[in-house]
């Protein structure tokens, strides 16, 4: 058995049996990493030990701390962890809150304890908490006080967790004063490069929660990739965003790689397009990392504000359309920077720079990721036919004891469920989720496509599209569809929408039932439900 600073070793018990893990590339000379490795040693102690201390960190509606604060306050806060709550290496901690200063210090806190960190986003219910403490034996939790009803719901249900610390509380128990009385220095755990520093669990849209392990080696390389080949980040950046700390996608672009580089980050609990351009014009915010339906907002509204700072915009989460890219470009000027990332995969694996955009495609790999499309049988697809998704890099799925890792890895590459087609030159374009291929008259059809075509029409806010039972073609295309405000809803509208698709993309794609509905249901990552949809 290889080292570990884990005196628990129940995240290493219950890793996949080694046959089934997905191969790892270091070939890049920045992955080379050393056996031990802890990141929040990478991410926050360096800085601070190499003089960049006092540069500004993190920034939020009613404060700004500098590394060195943020390193003060995640060593009292992993004081607080060992000392008082007697937390011991490789015990998972649930960490529970909006994107504020706290959560990411707390987050720290943990990393540099050694223990395991499962975020949970705040929208969370008391079940879905009771199945991911379950299933991940979570033993400690940090929690902000705003959010603890949900979490007090489930504690019955949940015997492994019996310590629990809660910020933004006005109690003499409250995590921020007991911080206060904590010395400011923590020696941080020896880890392993791969012992496990988080279990995230997915945002997936049906089915049980899957816990994704990330050694503490992957949360350094997916800083060390996407970030590095797609943005090249200044120390002067300031990033914003919304995705929760909680969502890899989030604690990525708004917590690891903003440090990573000496940036800063601006969190913000919660987001609409409104307070984003907001925050981009109060804090002169250069990067923002967000979905498409947030660039489809600002877009709308961008015209009002000063965001004269902004420079890079990553979208990810869901497919990008072309609709909104050339919406979002003639307001702001801006191209943005497309990427598909996984929990599974930690972050982006392709992408492109905003010089390499091109319509329709996600990108290439990153460099450190290899890509490549997928027959059935697990053959590579000639350029230009439409296949499985597959990827290998530093980083892949590592699922906490669960049957289905056998579906995300085969033969060494992970499959993230998306239909792609590669072209010659190595750019990948983006067709649906595999089960969300839509088969109707035996014509196979994305409906990411038909979104698209209708996201160009003037009249759509927002669309889903899905196949729907038919008595006669077994499946017909069907969209749901949110108009813009002073569009009438009708049998007018919908057939100039049926016009319009067919007149842009291959006519038998069109949506023979158009609906118009109020809203379209959405996870709290952002991402369509289409089998919401469905029903
Ligand atoms: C879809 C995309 C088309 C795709 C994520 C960036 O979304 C993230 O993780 P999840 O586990 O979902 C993964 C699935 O979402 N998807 C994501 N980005 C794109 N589809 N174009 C895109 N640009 O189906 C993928 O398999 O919630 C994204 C970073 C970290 C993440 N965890």
């Amino acid at each position: 058995m290889s080292y570990t600073a884990h005196t628990d070793t129940f995240a290493r018990d219950n890793l996949p049996p080694r046959e089934q893990w997905p191969e790892f590339l270091f070939e890049l000379p920045e992955l080379k990493y050393p056996g031990r490795m802890n990141c929040a040693t990478e991410l926050l102690d360096k800085p601070v030990t190499r003089g960049h201390g006092h540069r500004i960190a993190l920034r939020s509606p009613d404060d700004a701390c500098t590394y060195t604060q943020l390193f003060t306050q995640a060593n009292r806060l992993a004081n607080v962890l060992v000392r008082e709550m007697g937390l011991k290496p490789g015990n998972r901690v649930l960490l529970r809150g909006p994107n504020n200063p706290t959560m990411a210090a707390a987050w720290f806190a943990v990393m540099k304890a050694g223990g395991i960190c499962v975020a949970t986003m705040p929208l969370l219910r008391a079940k879905e908490l009771t199945d991911i403490i379950t299933k991940a034996e979570v033993t400690h939790a940090l929690c902000d006080k705003r959010l603890d009803a949900e979490l007090k719901a489930a504690l019955p249900q949940c015997p492994t967790l019996q310590t629990l610390g809660y910020w933004h509380d006005d109690g003499p128990d409250s995590l921020d004063e007991r911080a206060l009385q904590q010395p400011l220095w923590f020696t941080n755990a020896a880890t392993a490069a791969d012992d496990v520093a988080l279990i995230a669990f997915t945002s997936g849209t049906t089915g049980k929660p899957k816990g994704t392990m990330h050694f503490h080696r992957d949360v350094i390389a997916m800083c060390d990739c996407f970030p590095r080949s797609m943005l090249q980040v200044q120390k002067d950046d300031i990033f914003c965003g919304t995705p929760p700390l909680a969502f890899t996608f989030g604690l990525g672009g708004m917590l690891c790689f903003p440090l990573r580089y000496g940036a800063s980050t601006v969190l913000v609990e919660k987001h609409t397009p409104q307070t984003l351009l907001e925050t981009i014009q109060n804090f002169k915010a250069s990067i923002c990392f967000t979905t498409p339906i947030m660039y489809r907002g600002m877009a709308a509204m961008a015209g009002g504000f000063d965001i004269s700072s902004l420079k890079k915009c990553v979208s990810a989460g869901e497919a990008l359309s072309d609709a909104t890219r050339s919406l979002f470009r003639q307001a702001t000027g801006i191209e943005i920077i497309d990427g598909i990332g996984s929990t599974e995969m930690i972050h982006i694996f392709i992408s492109h720079t905003p010089e390499k955009a091109r319509r329709g495609a996600t990108g290439y790999a990153v460099p450190g990721y290899r890509a490549t499309v997928l027959d059935d049988e697990g053959k590579a697809c000639p350029a230009g036919t439409v296949g499985r998704l597959a990827v290998k890099g530093p980083t892949g799925c590592r699922y906490l004891a669960d049957e289905r890792q056998q579906n995300y890895v085969r033969n060494g590459w992970n499959l993230t469920g998306d239909a792609y087609l590669m072209d010659e030159q190595g750019y990948f374009f983006y067709q649906a989720r595999t089960d969300d291929m839509i088969i109707s008259a035996g014509y196979n059809i994305a409906g990411p496509e038909v979104e698209g075509a209708l996201l160009a029409h003037p009249a759509v806010a927002e669309c889903g599209v899905v196949g729907s039972p038919d008595a006669e073609r077994g499946t017909v295309v069907k969209a749901f569809v949110v108009l813009k405000p002073g569009h009438p809803r009708g049998p007018d509208t919908a057939r100039q929408l049926q016009e319009y698709v067919k007149s842009s993309i291959a006519p038998y794609k069109y949506p023979r039932v158009v609906e118009f509905v109020d809203a379209l249901p959405r996870t709290e990552t952002g991402k369509l439900q289409r089998f919401k949809l469905r029903q």
